[in-house]
């Protein structure tokens, strides 16, 4: 069923829901399917109109398409799997960082955070700890993974500015509490999984965070107006540095060069992200 990203904006002019309402989870792909080309009809009209950026050659058409597993084929997920087979046994950028080459599934880092049964924390985000990777999978965890929470995020009363954004998607939203579409997709793998700095060993954060980076990247093609800005925000764990600037550096810890917030906010910059959805 191909649902109507108008008749959804409609219903909520009329205010009557609030948030959009829909079936089931089933709906959820043939939602993500219009939100992408919402989203991509609106990163091509806004190309028609704004100059691009001085000295950037990425455009629409040249960009590199990110492309959601479930349109691969068959030889491109195992084109896939066989990459991320590579990754494992190539030595990490950062000493400590990464898995232990060979066994595929022995993992190393952290966790320093765990909030599972069965996970003991070590003394620091680095530190040499071999062990098996675990996951928990539970269903409890996955309510915010839906359809609903889709629209809320991208066309609902959670998509009018990147504060109501973030925080609906984070799950940091006060009232009603709620993990949200990230927390939710880290719960429901359960134990490495939820730990802050261990989930990332597993591989299937990184399909997780794909998704969550392209919720984003269709909010920002939808809210053009508001695609630059943030929000809130100060740096992680410690509450009382000063909130955020655009000019700030990300520190990605020497996997490549640190770069001011700014330069990495639009995929279509060429600062150095050149990359759409697809
Ligand atoms: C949509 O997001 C808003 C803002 O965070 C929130 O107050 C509301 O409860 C959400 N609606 C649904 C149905 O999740
Ligand atoms: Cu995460």
């Amino acid at each position: 069923m191909r649902i109507s990203l108008a008749a959804v904006i409609a219903l909520l002019a009329t205010g009557v829901t609030g948030a959009p309402t829909v079936d089931e989870g089933k709906d959820a792909d043939a939602i993500m399917d219009q939100i992408q080309s919402e989203a991509m009809g609106a990163l091509v009209k806004a190309e028609k109109s704004t100059p691009r950026r001085q000295g950037s050659e990425c455009s629409v058409g040249n960009a590199h398409i990110r492309r959601d597993w479930e349109k691969l084929g068959q030889q491109e997920k195992l084109d896939y799997i066989r990459a991320v087979q590579c990754l494992a046994d190539t030595p990490p950028k950062l000493t400590q960082y990464g898995w232990a080459n060979k066994n595929r599934l022995t993992i190393n880092l952290g966790p320093i955070t765990p909030r599972m049964d069965g996970l003991s924390p070590v003394g620091s985000i680095f530190e040499w700890n071999p062990r098996c990777l675990r996951r928990d999978l539970t269903m409890a965890a996955s309510r915010n993974l839906n359809a609903e929470n889709l629209l809320n995020l991208t066309v609902g009363h959670a998509s009018h500015n990147v504060q109501l954004f973030q925080d609906e998607l984070q799950g940091t939203r006060p009232d009603p509490p709620f993990l949200g579409m990230h927390g939710s997709g880290h719960f429901s793998m359960g134990a490495d999984g939820t730990d802050i700095y261990a989930s990332i060993n597993d591989p299937a954060f990184w399909l997780h965070h794909a998704m969550l980076d392209r919720v984003y990247w269709a909010w920002q093609a939808l809210h053009p107006a508001k695609k630059g800005k943030i929000a809130g925000g100060t740096v992680m764990r410690e509450p009382d540095s000063p909130p955020a600037e655009l000019s700030d550096l990300l520190d990605v810890m020497g996997l490549d060069n640190n770069k001011p917030i700014e330069d990495l906010l639009d995929t279509l910059g060429g600062t150095p992200l050149c990359y759409i959805y697809g």
